[in-house]
């Protein structure tokens, strides 16, 4: 099984060639600590969102520009196919779409369910920005993007179409993680000022029930910043991740004096202790206010894009399966 998991995370690195060739996959078991800003770091293989959040840290911008503008690049790549446009539809043939955005205040903004809009992760940031809310739910949250002028799209491409057909034939629903390639995008940055925010994107798990919402917009979940001690993201089983409150955990172990990899190390812990690890995958990403970032997950082939002293590369994460 790992085996396979193995093989089909590989050949599906093979279809990003342009960017592979930038940067090899590099180990993290002995996860660097080199601090230096600014800093973009995106779970899974984002060199390209990586490069866009990075821009508008060069111009002088503010990390929350930055993960906003970095993570809109998979949200509109229809070949990510966990992400926004192109996302995998749940069991009904619905693309579905949950994000959330924090920034160095603790102002934290959330879309749960939203269908149609291809930037979800702009939506929370208005959610954050224009609301006195926290979080949108599905018609409502439509309705307040259309108000907000975002266009109203077809998000279901003729693949994700197919691929759903597909999984018609059996609809059998069993999560593992690596082997559905779920590439959600978590982003965390460092901006020049020293400051940190971090977004969330996803289509959830591919062919979930109508109206399953994942960890990714949920805040603590699926991301957590606090500007005086660092900030975590997660990616894999959401329901995983929800249960131990992943990020905030993450957070809150960094503060009691943890490096970022003790910390994300410690949380997938908190998951393998007590849940049926052996079929899903859960994947942690964490950075501190020096600038120090770590990873860890429960099954190998997670891999995660650091961008940090003028160098953006994939890294290979430690994990608890060897
Ligand atoms: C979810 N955590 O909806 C997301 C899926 C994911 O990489 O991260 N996939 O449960």
């Amino acid at each position: 099984m790992l085996n396979r998991r193995r093989f089909i995370s590989l050949s599906a690195l093979a279809g990003w060639i342009p960017s592979a060739l930038q940067s090899a996959p590099t180990s993290n078991e002995n996860p660097e600590s080199a601090p230096g800003y600014p800093l973009v770091i995106s779970t899974w293989r984002q060199l390209k969102a990586n490069e866009a959040a990075i821009a508008v840290l060069k111009k002088g911008g503010s990390a929350l520009d930055a993960v906003e503008a970095g993570v809109r690049i998979p949200e509109a790549d229809t070949n990510d196919t966990s992400v926004g446009y192109g996302g995998l539809p749940d069991r009904d043939g619905r693309v579905t779409l949950d994000a959330c955005i924090m920034d160095e205040k603790g102002n934290a903004g959330s879309v749960t369910f939203l269908e149609h809009i291809m930037h979800p992760i702009s939506v929370a940031r208005a959610v954050m920005e224009k609301t006195p809310h926290v979080m949108l739910s599905g018609e409502g949250a439509l309705q307040f993007a259309l108000a907000q002028g975002f266009k109203k799209e077809n998000l279901l491409t003729p693949h994700a179409q197919k691929k759903w057909q597909e999984w018609l034939k059996t609809a059998q629903y069993k999560p593992i993680i690596n082997i559905e390639r779920h590439d959600t995008i978590g982003m965390l940055a460092i901006d020049s000022r020293g400051n940190l925010s971090g977004a969330c994107t996803t289509s959830g798990l591919a062919f979930k029930m109508h109206g399953r919402v994942g960890d990714s917009p949920i805040i603590g979940a699926g991301l957590f910043v606090d500007n005086e001690i660092g900030a975590a993201v997660a990616t894999g089983l959401g329901e995983a991740v929800m249960k131990t409150c992943g990020a905030f955990l993450v957070v809150e172990l960094m503060r009691q004096g943890r490096t970022p990899q003790e910390a994300c190390l410690e949380a997938a812990r908190r998951i393998t202790g007590k849940q049926n690890y052996k079929d899903f995958q859960v994947g942690y990403l964490a950075i501190n206010k020096k600038g120090e970032h770590g990873a860890y997950s429960i099954q190998p082939d997670f891999n995660y894009t650091l961008y940090q002293n003028e160098r953006n590369r994939v890294i290979e994460s430690a994990s608890f399966v060897k």
